[in-house]
């Protein structure tokens, strides 16, 4: 057979080979033959012979090292070049060595796995980033996210208490889905018409249920729905709008929330939103003193009070709610400006008179001087006393104007507004222009869990006798709840007109799925290991499976003393936030999110104490 036919490819059939210089086709077969074995070989000694590196380190691999030494080469030197070539190409075949291995590794890690070291390769950059004082896309500082102690728990080893626990998350599940099922992205849920609900007290930024809820979903290790509602958070929680909200409300839950969120979980996205909506409520202060207005257009930055507050004043619990939130965001942000409003509010307050040593709940921006003498540590003033103290504990007690401002404050409502009732019941009663109203509310049942909170700071050997405050509040609170038909608290209830820790009015004997009274057994719980608080808050726990549980979630209802339930159709977002996530702790172990590193602010938000040594080293962090 001709090689013409064999080689289709390359012979010109053809062609002649009528010039001296052709070959035939037969011949330049064997000459191609011939020439890529000679190539082949070449490539063989250079891959495969024993010394082959060497002759590669100078084809491939000039080091200016190697270069230079051979350059210079003397006889002494040159065994100096053969020993910096070996090392040189020793590194290289480890390098390649450690490449081939990482490459291995690589191809039999799980997806997750290879995400998770990007993501470490990322914090590395970030945290060299924060040794040159970098800044992010947003310009942000970058910060190195530490994740504080006992951001997660363990079951307890009681089989009771584990039982319990377990009975709590499943309470949060039923909450939520229902949530998710008929209401997802409103604000609240409406579980007996089961579909959205919202208060104008957020204007129109939805999703109140959601923010409120990450910590608790993470706290409870419900990750995949903490990364559903992060992903809602990312996609749809938007502040630019043209409305008007308060600004107390959006603090405690919304920047609350967020900065919960990104403490629990390392999460950027919720550090971003906290700052971001931060400096949408900026323009609150722009007041003549300073003392911010309770609601805000976040869009034209026009704040303005309640009409009905005393005079155009601004409310103690809510201008006076806004420390620990906004102490956190100048952290963040590393912009002073969160912590100087905040801290011009003190100023504001340290030049006043006050009645009694009292502060009174109403205060005018514009002059700075007080409106009507209503002084309450419930509605209108509580949280500012729980901020003073919380403010002391978060700074790593080194806020002592805080502490002192705290333990002054305590020693005027000692005074002048804690009293016993004949029945021996301990209550904190309301201040009205020098007389006293003899009505505690559920809001005012939170101090029982903040007087045992600050006991052990108290001046002059006062931390039994505050301990004991805290445990009579508890047992007037748990009272409250006994005295009635569904055992659940009234929102108020009264020591005169021959009646003790019982609503008179038709108007205070609603329940709204508030957190106050379980948020002091729990502290109660913390402090002394007592079991009554848990079987306190377990009594709690039946009642609001048996009267609040309905098909659609959980609802509020409008008299604790009637004899079956009138639903008031609302599950508030703070049922997530608080009254379940107290609940979940009261039966968990002390180590899991421990008052020695974290501190709740109002809405039950976990917050971490900023360490003293953290301050000194964190430079991007520090505040000026
Ligand atoms: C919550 O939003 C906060 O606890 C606030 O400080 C007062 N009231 C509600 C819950 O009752």
């Amino acid at each position: 057979m001709p090689v013409a036919t064999l080689l289709p490819f390359t012979a010109t059939p053809s062609r002649k080979s009528s010039s001296p210089t052709s070959f035939r086709l037969t011949e330049k077969f064997i000459l191609l033959l011939v020439f890529s074995a000679f190539i082949t070989l070449c490539f063989g000694a250079i891959f495969f012979l024993p010394d082959s590196s060497k002759l590669l380190s100078g084809v491939f691999f000039h080091s200016s090292a190697v270069e230079t030494n051979t350059r210079k080469g003397t006889d002494s030197d040159s065994n100096i070049v053969v020993g910096t070539d070996e090392k040189i190409l020793a590194k290289i075949r480890k390098d390649h060595e450690k490449a081939l291995v990482e490459a291995k590794d690589t191809l039999q890690k799980r997806p997750d796995e290879i995400k998770q070291d990007i993501q470490n390769e990322k914090d590395k950059v970030l945290k060299e980033g924060l040794g040159k004082g970098g800044k992010d896309d947003d310009n942000l500082p970058v910060i190195e996210y530490v994740r504080p102690p006992g951001a997660t728990g363990h079951e307890p080893s009681d089989p009771e208490t584990k039982e319990r626990r377990e009975k709590i998350k499943e309470m949060m599940k039923f909450a939520w889905d229902s949530y998710k099922r008929y209401a997802w992205g409103s604000n609240e849920l409406r579980p007996v018409s089961k579909q959205g609900h919202s208060s104008n007290l957020f204007g129109s930024i939805k999703g109140a249920t959601i923010v409120d809820a990450l910590d608790t979903l993470y706290v409870m290790e419900m990750y995949e729905d903490f990364e559903m509602a992060t992903e809602w958070v990312e996609k749809n929680l938007d502040f630019n709008v043209n409305a008007e909200v308060s600004v107390f409300e959006v603090n405690i839950r919304f920047v609350g929330g967020l900065l919960s969120a990104y403490y629990l979980s390392g999460k950027e996205v919720f550090r971003k939103k906290a700052i971001q909506l931060g400096e949408k409520l900026l323009p609150a202060f722009k007041t003549p003193t300073g003392i911010p207005w309770a609601l805000l257009n976040l869009k034209s930055g026009i704040g303005r009070n309640w009409p009905w507050a005393s005079g155009g004043s601004s409310i103690l619990a809510e201008y006076g709610t806004l420390h620990l939130e906004f102490m956190h965001l100048s952290k963040l942000s590393g912009n002073p400006a969160f912590a100087e409003k905040v801290m011009n509010i003190r100023k504001v307050l340290n030049r006043l008179d006050k009645p009694q040593g009292l502060y009174p709940n109403y205060l005018n921006p514009n002059s700075g001087q007080w409106g009507q003498h209503h002084v309450s540590v419930g509605g209108l003033g509580d949280s500012f006393y729980e901020y003073l103290l919380k403010a002391w504990l978060m700074s790593d007690k080194t806020d002592e104007e805080g502490k002192k401002l705290y333990y002054d404050a305590l020693q005027a409502i000692e005074t002048s507004l804690m009293r016993k009732s004949s029945g021996g019941l301990t209550y904190i009663a309301e201040w009205k222009g020098g007389l006293l109203e003899h009505k505690m509310g559920h809001l005012t049942c939170f101090a029982g869990g903040m007087i045992a909170l600050g006991a052990d700071g108290a001046p002059e050997d006062k931390t039994g006798h505050q301990m004991e405050q805290a445990a009579e509040i508890a047992r007037t609170c748990h009272e409250s709840y006994a005295r009635t038909t569904l055992k659940l608290g009234p929102e108020g209830f009264r020591f005169d007109g021959g009646v003790e820790a019982i609503a008179t009015r038709q108007n205070e004997k609603y329940f709204i799925l508030r957190p106050e009274v379980i948020e002091t057994y729990m502290y109660m719980w913390r402090f002394t290991h007592d079991p009554k608080y848990r079987e306190w808050g377990w009594e709690a726990v039946q009642a609001l499976e048996k009267h609040c549980r309905v098909e659609g979630g959980y609802s509020g209802v409008r008299d604790v003393y009637a004899s079956s339930p009138n639903h008031d159709d609302v599950q508030q977002s703070f049922y997530l936030a608080e009254t379940l996530k107290y609940l979940f702790l009261l039966f968990s172990d002390d180590d899991h999110l421990p008052f020695e590193h974290w501190v709740f602010n109002t809405e039950a938000h976990p917050l971490p104490v900023i360490k003293k040594e953290m301050t000194d080293t964190d430079k991007p962090n520090q505040l000026e």
